[in-house]
């Protein structure tokens, strides 16, 4: 049973002619051997921006790509580890408890928050901080309607978001070599929090979200490097204090809290002006395109960081 619906806004609107049929091929396959028990439900008007705003006009990355070339430490550091290893974890059922310096602290069944958000198509580049990038159609909830549910008190300032811990479950957790602290952590500035790009994902391609991909709920920030796309949420909590996260901890000289894809700023080990499309040009093929500031999404935050210096803010 598949954990959403239908995406809410048409997809004619934001998606190239020919990936729209493409993704009903996919819809009607699936639901050939599922029997689909919903009714499609009517289509609702975008929650926050206009469906322009949720589309590239890049090639997607085929959905094998996305599937198979992972970062999710986990399950392993190598790219093909998470899709091989990731089987045995069991992301039903779920839950991802909300609290800190909120009115309403609660803690949401998986279930309860897709009846109670409406899940949205967005098409978003997302660019690792290693230098190669993808094109996903991800399905999920702006994190701003989460947030408005629990009504953050006007003390919260950051949003700390924190993985699942499941040893038993996830070999990168129990193996000999942790690479690694536990549990991953990540954070968000409050304002970027509830940036209207800022999604929660709980599914990619019109699909349940893949356990290699995050399930069952994973934060995409399509401004910033990969890192901050934090996976397997199970804590979200509003602080008045930066929150720690995990690679500025790993490596605070490499890894900023920003994160902000950024082509004028290098890593310390390589170039970060341009970066490799992986699955365009064949199979995990490699074109090289430049590197966007803001990853293409000036016009959405760049106002965000007026008056900041984004070298010392990497
Ligand atoms: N919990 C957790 N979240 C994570 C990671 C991880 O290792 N563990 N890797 C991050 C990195 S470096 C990237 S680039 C993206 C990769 O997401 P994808 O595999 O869905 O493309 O997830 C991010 N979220
Ligand atoms: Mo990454």
């Amino acid at each position: 049973m598949p954990r959403f619906k239908a995406p809410h806004i048409p997809s004619f609107e934001i998606t190239p002619k020919s990936v729209y049929l493409r993704r009903r091929d996919i819809l009607g396959l699936a639901a050939g051997g599922l029997a689909m028990a919903a009714a499609p439900q009517a289509f609702a008007a975008p929650l926050t921006a206009k469906p322009t705003d949720y589309k590239v006009p890049d090639e997607l990355t085929p959905k094998e790509s996305v599937t198979t070339y992972n970062n999710f430490y986990e399950f392993g550091t190598d790219k093909s580890d998470p899709a091989a290893n990731a089987g045995k974890f069991k992301p039903e059922p779920w839950t991802v408890k909300v609290d800190g310096l909120v009115g309403k602290p609660q803690t949401f069944g998986l279930e309860d928050l897709i009846k109670a958000i409406p899940v949205e198509e967005r098409i978003y580049r997302m660019r690792c901080v290693e230098a190669w990038s993808m094109v996903i159609p991800w399905d999920g909830m702006p994190l701003a309607s989460l947030l408005s549910l629990v009504e953050p008190t006007s003390a919260a300032k950051y949003v700390a978001f924190e993985s699942v811990v499941r040893p038993e479950e996830m070999p990168g957790q129990s193996g000999s070599f942790q690479p690694l602290p536990w549990p991953y952590v990540e954070g968000l500035r409050l304002d970027e929090a509830m940036n209207p790009l800022t999604l929660l994902a709980v599914g990619l391609y019109g699909e349940t979200l893949p356990n290699q991909n995050g399930a069952p709920i994973r934060l995409v920030t399509p401004w910033k490097y990969g890192f901050k796309g934090i996976k397997s949420i199970v804590r979200i909590t509003l602080t008045d204090k930066q929150p720690p996260s995990t690679w500025n901890i790993a490596n605070a000289s490499e890894y900023g809290f920003y994160a902000n894809v950024n082509p004028e700023v290098d890593h310390p080990r390589w170039s970060q002006a341009s970066e490799r499309r992986i699955g365009t040009g064949g199979f995990f093929g490699t074109k090289r395109v430049d590197t966007l500031p803001f990853n293409g999404y000036g016009e959405q935050v760049a106002s965000l960081y007026k008056g900041m210096d984004l070298r010392a803010n990497f």
